[in-house]
Formats: C-alpha cells, structure tokens, sequence
C-alpha cells in the first residue's frame, strides 16, 4: 500500500441566494464529490471541503428584494443549501459559512499578513456612483458593455459571457442596475492586488509550468488573460455588508467578495480540523498536499489567477495542482435561470423523487458538460434510468440474487473447475479498479460512469452466455462456477459503484452483506482472486432502481412550462399606458356581442385563425391571432365580443372585418372578453 497522500478539495461556496439547482450539481458538486469519495475510497486522506458564500452584491439585491436583511437571506438560504446537499449525498467533510466568525477572523488575518507586507497598492480612485442611491456601484450594483466580449449585460466586476474580470470603471456605457441611471465619478479609497506584479509567477506556474493536465477549457482562458496582460484588482468594496476592512479609517469599507469567499475554503478547513482534532495546516501548507478546486468556469478567473496571486504573495500556502472547471448545464435547450425561475431545483427534487438521488446523479453525470455546454432534459433522464441503471445494472443484480437464493439459499456457491470463459471474465474484471481510476484521475467522470456500466454490461453478457438457468438442469457443478464468478463481479460493482452511485452501493452492499466479509477494497478487486467467498450468505434482494413512467417525465415538464410562466407574469413589467384619449374618440368604439360561427387555420399562418362571425348585424369574416392559444374546434359557438366598426383590412389574403377583443390571464394565458351570457346585447352600454 502506497503512503496516503493528502487531498485538499474544495467545491465553488454557493452564494446562499437561491437554492442549489442541476446546473450546481452538474457543473461542481456531483464531480468533486465523485473525486473525493474515489479518493478516500483508495485510501487517501481526504479533507472535502465547502461552505456557504453568504456576501457579496448578490445577497443585498435579494434581500432588497424580500425586504428582509441580508443575514434574514443568508441564514434561510444556508440552512437549504447545507442540507439538501446532505440529502443529495454530497460527502463534504465540512460546510461552513463565510458569515461564521472563524472565516472573518480568517479572512481579515489573510488580508493583515498581505497589507504588512506591502502586498496592496492603497489608493484614492474615482469609482462608479449613483446619485440617487446615495451608493457607490461595483459588482452587481453596475450593468455595462463588457470592453472585452461586448456583452451589454456584464457586471461591474465579471462578465459572465466571456468570464473575464475586470474593474466597473472598464465598463462601456454602465448603469445602476439600483436606479437604472448613468453612474458618476467619486473619489474613494481601496486596495488594490496588483495582479500586473504576479504576471511572471502566473505565466511561469501555468503557461510554462505546462499545466498540460489542466483542461483546455481551464488553460485557454487563463492564457487568454495573462497574455491580454493581467492589472491591480481592488480587493475593498464601499459596501456595508461584507468583512469590514480591519485597517484604521477605513468605516464603511468591506473586502471584496471575491477576496474573502476564496479564503473561506481556507477557514472551513479551520473549523473542520478544530472539530477532528487535527491540524489544518498540512492540508493548506504541505508541499504535498494535492489543491484541488472544483468550480464552474465562470469561476476560472478567481481560482486560476487572483487566489493563486493571493497565497503565493501570502507565501505559506500550496497552489492548486488542478481546477478542472466544467462548462455550464443548460435545461431543455435554455439557458438555466434563477431569475426565470427556468430551473430543476434540488429541494423540488428530493421531494418529487424520494430515495432517487442516484438516478439525477448519474443523469447528470453520464451528460456533464464536461469540454462543452451540455443540455439536461427529462427525457434523458428517463432514458438513463429505464435503459441503464434499470436495464443494465439493475437487472444483472437481480438476476444474479435471484438465481443465488433460487439454486443455493442466498449462499455463494462453491466454483467447480473455471472453464477459459470463466477466467477472461475475472481477468477482465481485475482491470476494471484501473480503469476507472483512470478515468476519475483524468476528470473524465462521465466515461468513469460508463465504464461502471460496462462492468454490469460484462456480468449480463457473462450470464446469457453461460445460461445458468439452462445448465443447473444438467450440471450442478458448472451452475455453481457460473454463480460464483456473477457473485464476484457483483461485488464488485458494490464498491467501484460507491463514488458514482453512493444510495445504490449502500443498498447493494446490503444485499450482498458485505459488512460480514472483509469488504473488498477498491485495490482488492485488482488482486484478490475472491471479493465474496463461497458459503457466505448474502441477503433478500431488492430492486435497486425502478422505471421512470412517461406520466412523471411529463408532469415535471408541465411543471417546468407553468412555473416558467408564472414567473414572467409575476416580474412582468405593466406596458406604460398609451395616449390618452377623450371620451368622444372612446365612444365611436361600436363593439358587439356575437357568436363564432365557423373557424378555421390560415394556412401557412400559425398565428392565425380565420373566422366566420355572427355580430347580430351580419355574419362576416374576422381574421384574429388565436391560433396558438385556441384551435378551430375550441371556438366554434363562444359569444365575444367584437369591434364591429374597426376598418376592414387584408391580412394574408383575407379581408378581415372587425376585432375580437381579447385579454390575458396572471399566468398569461390569453382568454376571450367574454360577456356574462344572461346580459347578452346588441351593443355594450357605456355607462
Ligand atoms: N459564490 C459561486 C458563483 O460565482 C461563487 C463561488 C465562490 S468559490 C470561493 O456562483
Ligand atoms: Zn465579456
């Protein structure tokens, strides 16, 4: 056994203002997870590493929005966050907050040790402010055109288009995304990180440090950004929620988020030690101490360049060895959003598919934007359970349980002689902890995952092949070879299962009863002839997985379509009301009550139903664009109402004599201004 070498893994802290959504998971929480429980699972030590990052402009804008206090939203959305990731089996060795007095003391203590080493360039500036807020602006406070992507919606400090950072003062034609107006300059005093003086440490470390085994997603952008030439970042903010600046005169000032919430993986590590017993600082400070920072890319910046920057100029602490920061998930071909409400959100998950964490883990692990942006749809998932997890994995456990309790009473068989077949198939199994690891060393997690399947792929290849279910009446002996080869391949699965498939490794591990053997280890199943021997009595079997039914994949895309309307309407801005009129234009309005006689679709018109009207002077033709909300067959009969003295006009063809007036619900659901029935006239009576 190698010594154990020493991981520090840390996931991206999630801004705690909103609960986690697919997106997280897919992008960071699943993967790191997945790494750390590898890790561990060979032996390594293993410290895995989060936290709630509770400042930042985010949090105010929300609280401003709920009207509540930032501490109201931190403390709400901490508590949903820690626990659904619990739920959700993420195997943090601790989750903190950077509220918590461990991480102030941490943060400010970082931030003393860089100041008294002249690390920081203090300096008087003319920064972005908003009259009427009374505010400074910078981050989130400030919309602009990026100077580097062009991008019209980047904030004051990044644009998440590109994911370049930069100072609000970069921005083209900014705005206060508090009042909407045009910033002014103020004079004001902040700290800035000269990244400019760590430009040759970064291009070494990185660009000539070959970080080959970074992704390319991960070394393109930071080479983009050094060679464009890296500039002094102010690591201080004129805002009120935040650390306060510990330096003298400086009231009113707090650092930068993006300066603290990084520092936070550093005062998690504290608080967890201090809980273990254990002493932090090997896991920050021991040249071998493997850094590794799970992240989205829209994070590669702070993690690859000014954290870096930041305990290098502090001096004692590791550099990452790897950032391998995955591309962005998107939700049935949209872009996933918080705002749109456009998202699958943890919580809704674990209380929608009880006891099912596996099944949104692997799905979004076997499509994981990976290299490039990847889409997540219910469909996929459906598929993923019913054609892999239950198909593939699922029912090769079953089999083989089944067949185990049928022919022996749960017990392992004793193998006869092994034919040829017998042993190609333990030899290849013995590759599998190889290949896996391979595949997990490499962040390659989504062909890790398919190797894991292709292992349950070899047991049910192995057992149609060799028919146990037809050999047991001719040969007892060989049935019990057969058997016992599809016992040592479904223990395997129990444990290279476990970093991947956490609930379901448990449960198989039940059924095998593998707590009452020693339990092969991940490096076992590579050198031990037996993982499970015979006579071990293994236990009941259950189904590990079950089918998604078309009815839930629907459901949860009507849920998906309504709660994405419902919050439109309720952040839909009212139109500015049109030119007044008076009440002698008003009254030249001759509307009517009449009855759809006939309709039908315009063709080549998707918009567009072409309807014949009884307006209680005529029946004529009124061409109205319904087509999308009401088919032909829905309005035949209705009462509406209708503007009959409108001036016909020709509409693809079609003389359209008149309007029917029309009006939208709070979900935006377009209905008709229907009379009540019993006061049906010939003309509505102003009154
Ligand atoms: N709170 C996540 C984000 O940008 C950010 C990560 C901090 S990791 C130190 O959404
Ligand atoms: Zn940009």
């Amino acid at each position: 056994m190698n010594q154990p070498k020493r991981y520090t893994i840390t996931a991206a802290l999630p801004y705690t203002n909103g609960p986690i959504h697919i997106g997280h998971l897919a992008g960071v929480y699943v993967p790191a997870d997945i790494y750390a429980r590898y890790q561990r699972l060979i032996g390594n030590d293993v410290a895995f590493i989060c936290g709630s990052d509770e400042h930042g402009v985010p949090i105010t804008i929300k609280a401003k929005k709920e009207g509540v206090s930032p501490q109201d939203v931190v403390d709400k959305y901490h508590a949903i966050i820690k626990t659904s990731f619990e739920d959700f089996g993420i195997s943090f060795d601790n989750y903190s907050r950077t509220s918590a007095n461990i991480h102030h003391e941490t943060a400010s203590e970082f931030f003393i040790s860089l100041y008294n080493k002249g690390e920081f360039i203090e300096e008087v500036t003319e920064q972005l402010y908003d009259e009427e807020a009374n505010q400074f602006l910078a981050d989130r406070f400030i919309i602009g055109t990026c100077p580097k992507c062009g991008n019209e919606e980047s904030y004051g400090d990044q644009c998440e288009k590109c994911g370049t950072s930069h100072n609000a003062t970069d921005l083209i034609n900014p705005k206060s995304a508090i009042t909407g107006n045009t910033p002014t300059l103020k004079q004001t005093k902040h700290w800035f990180l000269p990244l400019d003086k760590h430009e040759k440490f970064l291009n070494d470390w990185i660009l000539k440090g070959h970080k080959k085994d970074w992704k390319p997603n991960v070394y393109g952008q930071v080479k983009s950004w050094i060679d464009d030439g890296l500039r002094p970042r102010a690591v201080t903010r004129d805002l009120d929620w935040g650390i306060p600046v510990p330096l003298p005169g400086a009231e009113g000032k707090v650092l930068y988020v993006w300066f603290d919430a990084p520092i936070g993986y550093i005062s998690s590590t504290k608080e967890w030690a201090q809980r273990e017993g254990k002493d932090w600082e090997p896991y920050w400070k021991d040249k071998d101490t493997k850094l590794l920072h799970f992240i989205g890319k829209d994070n590669i910046v702070f993690h690859c360049i000014i954290f870096p920057a930041m305990l290098k100029a502090e001096g004692s602490y590791v550099l990452p060895d790897n950032v391998p920061a995955n591309e962005f998930l998107n939700l049935e071909g949209n872009k996933l959003s918080t705002s749109k409400n456009w998202a699958v959100w943890l919580p809704e998950y674990l209380e929608e598919f009880p006891n099912q964490q596996d099944l949104l883990r692997y799905a979004l692990t076997a499509n994981a934007p990976e290299t490039k942006d990847n889409d997540f749809t219910w469909k996929d998932f459906q598929a993923r359970n019913n054609n892999e997890l239950v198909a593939i994995f699922g029912n090769f456990i079953n089999r083989v349980v089944v067949l185990t309790h049928k022919y022996y009473n749960g017990t392992v068989p004793e193998p006869s002689t092994f034919t040829d077949i017998d042993n190609e198939t333990l030899t290849t199994l013995k590759a599998y902890p190889a290949v896996i690891s391979s595949s997990i060393e490499r962040y390659r997690f989504r062909e890790g995952s398919q190797e894991l399947l292709n292992l349950a792929r070899l047991g049910n290849k192995y057992l149609a092949d060799e028919e146990p279910w037809k050999v047991i009446k001719e040969d007892a002996a060989r049935t019990q070879t057969i058997m016992f080869v599809a016992l040592q391949i479904a223990s395997a699965l129990a444990t290279l299962s476990e970093p991947f498939l956490p609930f379901t490794s448990t449960k198989l591990k039940g059924i095998l009863c593998h707590g009452e053997v020693a339990e092969a280890t991940w490096n076992d199943i590579s050198t031990k002839n037996i993982l499970l021997p015979s006579g071990h009595q293994i236990g009941k079997g259950e189904l590990l997985f079950l089918k998604i039914e078309d009815d839930t994949i629907q459901n949860q895309l009507d849920k998906l379509i309504s709660s994405k309307a419902a919050n439109e309407a309720a952040n839909k801005v009212a139109e500015p009301q049109k030119e007044t009129i008076t009440f002698e234009d008003f009254i030249k309005l001759d509307m009517r009550v009449g009855t759809i006689l006939e309709a039908e679709k315009m063709p080549k018109a998707k918009k567009l139903l072409v309807l014949k009207v009884d307006t209680g002077i005529d029946v004529r033709t009124i061409v109205s664009g319904i087509a999308e909300s009401f088919s032909p067959e829905e309005v035949i009969g209705k009462k509406v109402t209708v503007l009959v003295n409108l001036a016909p006009r020709a509409l693809r063809g079609v003389e359209s004599q008149g309007m029917i007036l029309m009006t939208e619900t709070p979900e935006g659901k377009l209905v008709f201004v229907n009379p009540d029935d019993n006061t049906v006239t010939n003309g509505l009576h102003i009154s």
